[in-house]
């Protein structure tokens, strides 16, 4: 299964760690596309030799190939949401997730979208759940 795993970027990186430790579960299931999300080196401010338009149009390329779209979507980020509104125009399934209690508040774009999963989690346990009930589900 090749996944595709969103997480904001330039909309901040406060959860950076929490991004690593989602791929390395997904990993259990298959071919994470996207590990540079949870690059620590990547900072929101940094410069990337790349331009925009390659990340974009690499991006682009990994999500049409990808299986499925598993989003952590606490850190509002443009990215984010432009990937998984382009991820349902593909008719990839998709996962978000969502930390409880966060002082972020969801978009309703997302919480109201009935052609997503939407999952709120309070620990790393809850995320792995999830992530069990959502992959084993389309498999
Ligand atoms: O708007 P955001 O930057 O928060 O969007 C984050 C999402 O867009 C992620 O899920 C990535 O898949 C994608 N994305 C955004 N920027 C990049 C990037 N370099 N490289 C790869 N994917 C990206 C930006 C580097 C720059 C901050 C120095």
């Amino acid at each position: 299964m090749k996944i595709y795993f969103a997480g904001s970027i330039r909309g901040g990186r406060e959860y950076v760690e929490l991004y690593q430790k989602i791929i390395t579960y997904l990993k259990k299931f298959g071919t994470v596309l996207t590990e540079h999300v949870a690059d620590r080196g990547l900072s929101k401010f940094g410069e990337n030799i790349e331009n925009d338009i390659s990340i974009h149009t690499r991006d682009m390329e990994w999500l049409y190939l990808s299986n499925v779209l598993v989003a952590e979507v606490t850190t509002p980020s443009l990215g984010v949401g432009y990937e998984i509104g382009r991820a349902i125009e593909n008719n990839k399934p998709v996962l978000c997730l969502y930390k409880q209690g966060s002082n972020y508040k969801l978009s309703a774009m997302i919480a109201g979208c009935e052609n997503l999963t939407l999952n709120e989690y309070s620990n790393i346990e809850q995320v792995q759940n999830y992530i069990d009930d959502f992959l084993n589900g389309i498999q």
